[in-house]
């Protein structure tokens, strides 16, 4: 989709920092960090939102997920935990319209993100 940041992002038209890709995912940081290392799990193909996905791209996007989350969590051994979340439809506070699974790391010694 021409005039989608993701789309744009996927496609290297836009910078970002991305920690991981493969044919059909990319996981790039989030602009605003709301916990230090916080990441986006996007599908290159593009979706608006959950209820676009069929099975086969629910489970390659899901699939990935565990493995990222690792990758993050050993990056910093302060991490102990992670929110793991997706806001779908503006009422659920969805802002980019291309799909996207949160991953918040969360601090044992620093914990005190809203
Ligand atoms: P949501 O509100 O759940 O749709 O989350 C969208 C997220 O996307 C939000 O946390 C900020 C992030 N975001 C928006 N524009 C950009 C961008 O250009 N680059 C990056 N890396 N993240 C972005």
């Amino acid at each position: 989709m021409t005039d989608c940041i993701f789309c744009k992002i996927i496609n290297n038209e836009l910078p970002s920092r991305k920690i991981y890709e493969d044919e059909d995912i990319v996981a790039f940081l989030d602009l605003t960090q709301v916990t230090p290392g916080h990441t986006l799990v996007v599908p290159k193909k593009h979706v608006a939102d959950i209820f676009d996905y069929d099975e086969e791209l629910a489970a390659t996007v899901f699939s990935r997920i565990p493995k990222i989350a690792r990758a993050i969590k050993r990056s910093n051994p302060e991490i102990a935990g992670m929110n793991v979340m997706s806001n779908n439809g503006t009422i659920a506070y969805q802002s980019v319209f291309h799909s996207h699974i949160h991953l918040l790391p969360r601090y044992t010694a620093r914990d005190d993100f809203s």
